[in-house]
């Protein structure tokens, strides 16, 4: 148990508002609330029951400050795991400044961001990868960040991780052991065995660090882009999509010349979409700056839409097409996308021939400038992200400090392989079986130093 100062902060979005949270945490702190407290029945509130609510006045050498609801925790049954005070005040920004004044006067001190967090993870109440969460959770957006936020706090995470440390712990003690009657030359730890368990930490940590890019791009936006010919239709659908007349729209070819994006919650997914200028060759430098920018936004989105103009044909659709597939990542979803269905009659053709040099994506068929079909757009694009990996409980990783011990410790874990198959000693693969666990440690924050603490509580809110 970590014996912290007492600190204080205003626990609610800082401004204005109905009600204010006022915080403190640490040893002695109910008794230093109780100075600015004052009860009408004359209830002391180191006396309180822990657990319990207690109206009363903030007082200030005899003036009346405010009316309040102090709430009173004991150790360690509190979120710091210490001693912890929560007033609710009025939401005055000038009553909560005074009434951090008077918990200052009275010996407390303002806390650092992330401070309360930080102390909870110190008292054990929870692993580093949830006290993470619980950052995570305040700042989400949409409702895939919000459930990944919360499976994170629930140490779904962690007991994955846990498991594996586990079964790395039981293998390195043989493995030590085996050390330890080196004269002998005995095998307490069966090589098949540790080569299937070996595979199974690999296959995990490798699906672990898979799922980052899906949780990087759920916390912060589905990136996809809007790509082809110019005059197709880009804009009007990028507008249509965020329902704002966010681009510039116009018959002029070339019209959009720059990348515009913006971000838009469609059933709970926050997209990020990204219009951009048409693909055509021109003279015109600025308009091929602005394609050079298509090809690297193409690059970089998790989802590109290949729009094409029916009203136009698909005769250089294939080349299009073509293009496209060079550049996206293996890893992007492509939606081909054939706009103005409002002017032609015929659909069901151009859709065929495009399908047969297509590679089977999906081809949908709509107006941008009606607004038909757009809902198949979108059904289209929840189903490219939630695809299996979303919806299901799996452990998704989100944070680039877990991904990036992760891949250290699937490196050592496949050297550990690569050791058992060439028959190299037990000392090597017991070392490198150390380094994975120390990696996964990490995470959890079992081994851990003070400046990664502080490289991460620093991006908390005061207050939390
Ligand atoms: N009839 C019809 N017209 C459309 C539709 N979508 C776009 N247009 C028109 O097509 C023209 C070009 O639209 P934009 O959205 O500017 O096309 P763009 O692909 O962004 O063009 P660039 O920025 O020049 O590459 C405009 O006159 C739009 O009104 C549609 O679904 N139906
Ligand atoms: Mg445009």
């Amino acid at each position: 148990m970590v014996k912290g100062d007492i600190i204080c902060a205003v626990s609610t979005a800082p401004g204005m508002g109905a009600i204010a949270v006022i915080r403190l945490s640490g040893e002695g702190c109910i008794a230093l609330a109780n100075r600015v407290y004052e009860s009408p029945s004359g209830k002391q509130l180191q006396e309180a029951a822990a657990n319990t609510v207690h109206y009363g006045r903030i007082v200030e050498k005899g003036e009346m400050v405010d009316e309040v609801l102090v709430t009173v925790f004991r150790a360690p049954h509190s979120f710091t795991g210490e001693e912890s005070v929560e007033i609710a005040c009025h939401g005055s920004v000038y009553i909560q400044q005074q009434l951090l004044k008077l918990l200052v006067d009275a010996g407390a001190r303002l806390a650092m961001p992330g401070e309360f967090t930080q102390r909870a993870f110190l008292n054990g109440k929870m692993d580093l990868s949830q006290a993470e969460a619980v950052a995570d959770l305040i700042a989400s957006s949409s409702s895939a960040a919000h459930r990944m936020a919360i499976n994170q706090m629930k140490g779904g995470f962690s007991a994955e991780l846990m498991k594996l440390r586990t079964e790395l712990l039981r293998i390195t003690s043989l493995l030590e052991l085996e050390l330890d009657f080196s004269e002998e030359d005995v095998e307490f730890a069966d090589r098949t065995e540790l080569r299937r368990i070996a595979g199974y930490i690999e296959d995990l940590l490798e699906r672990l660090c898979r799922s980052f890019s899906l949780g990087n791009v759920i916390k912060n936006g589905v990136p996809v882009a809007i790509v082809g010919n110019t005059n197709v239709g880009k804009s009007t659908l990028l507008n249509a999509l965020l329902r704002e007349e966010k681009a510039i729209v116009s018959d002029v070819a070339g019209t959009t010349r720059d990348v515009i994006e913006d971000m838009v919650h469609l059933e709970g997914v926050l997209f990020r979409f990204i219009d951009t200028a048409g693909i055509r060759y021109t003279e015109d430098r600025v308009e091929s700056m602005g394609i050079e920018r298509t090809f690297a936004k193409m690059e970089q989105a998790s989802i590109v839409l290949l729009l094409t103009d029916l009203s136009r044909g698909e005769e250089s659709f294939e080349e299009y097409y073509r293009q496209v597939k060079e550049h996206i990542s293996p890893e992007a979803r492509l939606i081909i996308v054939l706009n103005k269905t409002d002017q032609v009659e015929d659909v069901l053709t151009p859709q065929e021939t495009i399908r047969l040099f297509t590679a089977g994506e999906k081809i949908i068929p709509i107006s941008a400038y009606t607004g038909t079909n757009l809902d198949l757009l979108v059904k289209e694009l929840l189903d490219a992200v939630n695809g299996g990996e979303l919806n299901s409980s799996d452990v998704i990783v989100n944070n680039i400090r877990h991904y990036e011990a992760l891949k250290h410790a699937l490196a050592a874990v496949q050297r550990v392989g690569s050791g058992l198959q060439s028959g190299i000693s037990a000392e090597f693969i017991s070392q490198d079986i150390r380094e994975c666990l120390h990696y996964l440690g990490e995470i959890t924050g079992e081994i851990t130093t003070d400046e990664v603490l502080g490289n991460i509580f620093k991006n908390f809110c005061i207050g939390k």
